[in-house]
């Protein structure tokens, strides 16, 4: 059994976090580092590590994260705008090997990113 990702751990509530959402298949949180004046993480709490990882089974899962996102952003009031970032993989940055979407609002995002 490989350890317990941090985010793992906040859907198993091993350590706090600011949850904004949560449903049966999808739990959104603050983000630690906020890049934006919004930042939330939004994953499944199904543990899948990256994109390589999900299975047919997963679609449906997926799409529930995206209306996750649209909760949220209802419930942030993000008439404005937002970005929606996945790093996958080690040149994209990612860090934390759960599958997760980053939500970012509340200034003008440039492109390409950075
Ligand atoms: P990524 O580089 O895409 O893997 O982004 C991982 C993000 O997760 C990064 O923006 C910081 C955030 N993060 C890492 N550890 C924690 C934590 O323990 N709590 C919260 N709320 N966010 C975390």
């Amino acid at each position: 059994m490989s350890p317990k990702t941090v985010f793992k751990k906040i859907i198993d509530r091993e350590i706090p976090a600011d949850i904004v959402y949560e449903d049966a298949d999808c739990i959104a949180f603050k983000d630690i580092n906020p890049q934006a004046p919004v930042h939330i993480i939004v994953i499944p709490k199904k543990e899948i590590p990256n994109i390589e990882a999900l299975q047919e089974e997963d679609a449906e899962l997926i799409g529930r994260c995206f209306l996750a996102m649209q909760t949220i952003a209802t419930q942030l009031g993000l008439s404005q705008g937002y970005r929606v970032v996945l790093n996958n993989g080690r040149d994209a940055g990612q860090e934390v090997m759960h599958l997760h979407f980053h939500m970012l609002a509340g200034r003008q995002f440039g492109w390409p990113p950075g």
